[in-house]
């Protein structure tokens, strides 16, 4: 019995946190106090911090399986963790015991949180998601295991070099990563390729069985997630590929052992990088192959823990698993599934299709059509045979229930087939999803309402009852409590501190909105969290920003949807206001955010933000009253430095096209005010927040496809405009480029020519919203009330209240109370 044998619980006393430190400087890095560097400092207390996480984590693990509870399992090609320290001390609710333990290493906590590395294994709001959806089930004690790929790359590191956009690699494990445990004893082995030989067994009945000598090991790396304050530490796993021994063996018997060893290292790259596009397939059959890899381990890992307690009881496995699929980067589970079931199980289709059906559900994020997923045929057909030979068979009689239902009706077959026929044939993975799932979620009440009317109309007339929403959340612990102290120091001394926990009572700091005390020391606060970014942002690019202007801060990735150009194009007009000698409200405009590597358009605009904010810095007319800088390397340890210092929140996409953001939520918590479309969440957020207290421009939803649908010509606003006429002849005119004028051209030419995301059609609206900011700024009293409504009233935008919907509504799923004696 391993929980009564360390039963002498590890101490969370400042000196057993002191000994502790010593102790692993000592044994476990083998330094001293004259050696040890302030990396090796932050390792000790990572250490330390981890030993007093291993009982719980052992004991919730076993009570799981001594309860036999449900399980969930997040599948996910993206967690993006960011730093864990911080949130480890303070879910463990060790901050004051390590604050002080810490000052005998001669440094503050705040400065070793600064020595970690981010773990950015994700590219933005999905793999964001994902790790908030982490620490809320932990805190919620429901028995969840997150699944993903140990990338050895993560997130590529941004430099912005001669104003442009450079990627380096982030080789975030040369570092000891002192949060994860290798568990190479519970290494699986993931095949690829081969063949399908057909057999029949000893009653005659005709099998399939998938053959090859193809194989990749999937080693497992276990990382501890900790509950806020309770018992529970629930697993992250990903997996690291590794050569299986056999791999290569027919080398090693014609002697040539090099070579041998050189193959070996191609099996190894499925977990090397991270793709970094978030918004087009690539259709590279390597991502192909890291998305069986993590489909193959984690179903194995799946099938063998619950054939632990339930051999033989496959009707069982519904009522003990849950499938989350993150997106449908994972939706090869549901092929990979029946596989199982039929080829090594033995079971019938219907009754593995009825199981598969019951376990599987899965969360759409985009209607963007270029970021839906559809692989060749032939890819399946070289690295996923028996998968291919299955989805055809669930398409054939998917189609056959559809013909039933609408006999005759040939289009809306083709339309629905899971094959997309005419030209390359290609499966569409969405559709696959959705057939295989019980049920399909939108992550906000607009997207799940567009699921249901366009992308997913069909199968939404098919199958009413699968489609359901679940508005996204963040985490209260890490986006408020950790990354804004000062703030969550003034709100507990008011409201005590169990919105941390329950961020429903967060809405108990609305009376104080009327409290001139408060709100001064509120905006006292923000001022504080400005100075904090200012200097850092000395620190790191050297850039001197005034914190008694408005920061007005734009942060996520680039893309011409989200409308960084927008935001470009009002800075533009500002700055001839200014030279117009009109007055204006001093801001300070900041973007930041990655463009993927091959994303043409989006550099460009990067570049723009780059040279317009040179050219605004080097004119003395625009000193004091604007400014325009690009955040480099935008990552989630950045994030949380920048949005507790947000004035004003940019949330500006196209209407439709943003399915919920999850940044609108997290600078809302902290107080900034939003200027917003009526697009994902902000639609919610507006609701809850009060409309007088949200700077709401743009077209509808119903407007942005009333104006497509009658032929949308943007020339006709350039036109019409003059503000707007002047900023983009102004960028024409090649003044932010001197050296290269013609550099930005093609930007406009796209603007006028067909201006897809439709920003001339909002610029007016846009700019006449941005002088009511400037305005309400103005009136520091008025604006002080705003901001704190605002976070008063996110109290719905808790992941935790998210993952409880997610529990009762789609994984049938109870707390599981961990106990230690
Ligand atoms: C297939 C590949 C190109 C791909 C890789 C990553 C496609 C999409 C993605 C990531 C998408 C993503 O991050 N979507 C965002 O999900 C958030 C969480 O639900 C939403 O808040 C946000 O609006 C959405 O853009």
């Amino acid at each position: 019995e391993p929980s009564k044998k360390h039963s002498e619980v590890l101490e969370n006393t400042v000196q057993a946190f002191k000994n502790a430190f010593d102790n692993h400087i000592h044994h476990s890095l083998a330094r001293d106090e004259h050696t040890v560097t302030k990396h090796e400092k932050f390792l000790a207390v990572a250490y330390a911090v981890r030993d007093r996480l291993i009982d719980r984590w052992i004991k919730t693990q076993e009570t799981y399986y001594e309860k036999d509870v449900k399980r969930v399992y997040y599948l996910s090609l993206e967690f993006l963790i960011g730093r864990t320290l911080g949130n480890s001390v303070l879910n463990l609710d060790v901050e004051s015991a390590v604050e002080e333990a810490v000052a005998e290493l001669g440094m503050t906590l705040e400065e070793l949180r600064e020595e970690e590395v981010d773990a950015g294994l994700g590219n933005g709001g999905l793999g964001r998601l994902a790790a908030c959806f982490l620490d809320s089930m932990a805190t919620l004690e429901l028995p969840a295991t997150g699944m993903g790929i140990r990338y050895e790359y993560g997130m590529f590191n941004q430099k912005i070099k001669d104003g442009q956009q450079e990627e380096l690699p982030d080789n975030w494990l040369r570092l000891p990563n002192p949060w994860e445990i290798a568990r190479p004893a519970n290494a699986i082995k993931v095949p690829f390729g081969g063949y399908v030989v057909t057999w029949t067994d000893d009653k005659g009945k005709l099998r399939n069985r998938w053959e090859t000598k193809d194989y990749v090991l999937a080693l497992p790396y276990d990382t501890p997630i900790p509950g806020y304050r309770n018992n529970t530490v629930n697993n992250l796993r990903l997996w690291s590929a590794q050569s299986a021994d056999e791999f290569g063996l027919a080398y090693f018997n014609n002697g040539d052992y090099l070579a041998a060893v050189q193959d070996m290292e191609l099996s190894e790259t499925i977990s090397k990088v991270l793709y970094p596009n978030d918004s087009s397939v690539n259709g590279k059959i390597l991502r192909l192959r890291q998305q069986y890899f993590l489909c193959a381990a984690s179903l194995q890992d799946i099938v063998r823990r619950f054939k632990k307690l339930h051999d033989g009881e496959w009707k069982l496995f519904p009522d003990k698993v849950a499938i989350q699929l993150n997106d449908t980067h994972p939706a090869i589970s549901i092929a990979e599934l029946m596989r199982i079931l039929l080829d090594d199980e033995g079971l019938e289709w219907d009754e593995a299709w009825d199981i598969v059906t019951r376990t599987f559900a899965y969360t759409n994020h985009t209607l963007m059509p270029e970021a839906l997923e559809k692989w060749p045929v032939s890819f399946f057909e070289k690295l996923l045979p028996r998968h291919l030979q299955i989805i055809y068979e669930i398409n054939a009689r998917f189609l056959a229930k559809v013909s039933l239902k609408w006999p005759g009706d040939t289009a809306r077959l083709s339309r629905m087939s899971l094959i997309q026929e005419g030209g390359e044939k290609m499966i569409r993975m969405a559709y696959l999803s959705i057939v295989g799932s019980y049920a399909v979620n939108g992550v906000a009440a607009l997207h799940s309402d567009l699921l249901k009317t366009s992308l997913f109309k069909d199968f939404y007339e098919f199958w009413p009852e699968k489609f359901n929403n679940k508005t996204n959340g963040v985490t209260p612990r890490r986006w408020v409590r950790k990354a804004n102290p000062a703030m969550s120091a003034l709100v507990s001394s008011k409201i005590g501190d169990n919105w941390v926990k329950d961020f429903s009572e967060i809405k108990k700091l609305e009376k104080f909105a009327e409290d001139a005390k408060f709100r001064k020391e509120f905006m006292a606060v923000k001022l504080e969290n400005k100075k904090r970014l200012a200097a850092y942002l000395k620190q790191t690019q050297n850039v001197d920003v005034n914190v008694n202007t408005l920061f007005d801060i734009q942060v996520k990735r680039i893309h011409e949807y989200k409308r960084q150009l927008l935001n470009i194009l009002h800075v533009i007009h500002l700055y001839l206001q200014i030279k117009d000698g009109k007055k204006v409200t001093p801001r300070t405009v900041m973007i930041g955010g990655k463009s993927a590597p091959g994303y043409w358009m989006a550099k460009q605009i990067i570049r723009l933000a780059n040279a317009v904010g040179a050219i605004i810095d080097s004119d003395p007319d625009c000193k004091g009253k604007l400014q325009m800088i690009f955040l480099e390397n935008y990552r989630v340890s950045f994030a949380e430095k920048i949005i507790p210092a947000a004035d004003l929140s940019e949330q500006i996409s196209t209407s439709g096209t943003e399915a919920s953001g999850t940044g609108n939520m997290k600078f809302a918590m902290n107080g900034a005010l939003t200027i917003g479309t009526l697009d994902g969440a902000n639609v919610e957020m507006r609701e809850e927040i009060g409309a007088d207290n949200f700077f709401l421009f743009g077209l509808t939803v119903e407007e942005v496809q009333e104006l497509l649908a009658k032929g949308y010509r943007p020339r006709d606003f350039y036109e019409k405009d003059d503000d707007l006429r002047r900023v983009l002849d102004l960028i024409n005119s090649g003044f932010f480029c001197p050296d290269h004028p013609e550099t930005f051209r093609p930007i406009v030419e796209k603007l006028l020519s067909s201006d897809p995301f439709l920003l001339l059609a909002d610029f007016r609206s846009y700019v006449e919203c941005q002088e009511k900011v400037a305005k309400a700024y103005a009136d520091k009293d008025k604006w002080a009330k705003m901001a704190i409504l605002n976070a008063a009233r996110m109290g719905k935008f808790s992941s935790d209240r998210t993952i409880e919907q997610y529990a009762k509504e789609i994984w049938q799923t109870k707390a599981c109370p961990i106990s230690i004696k």
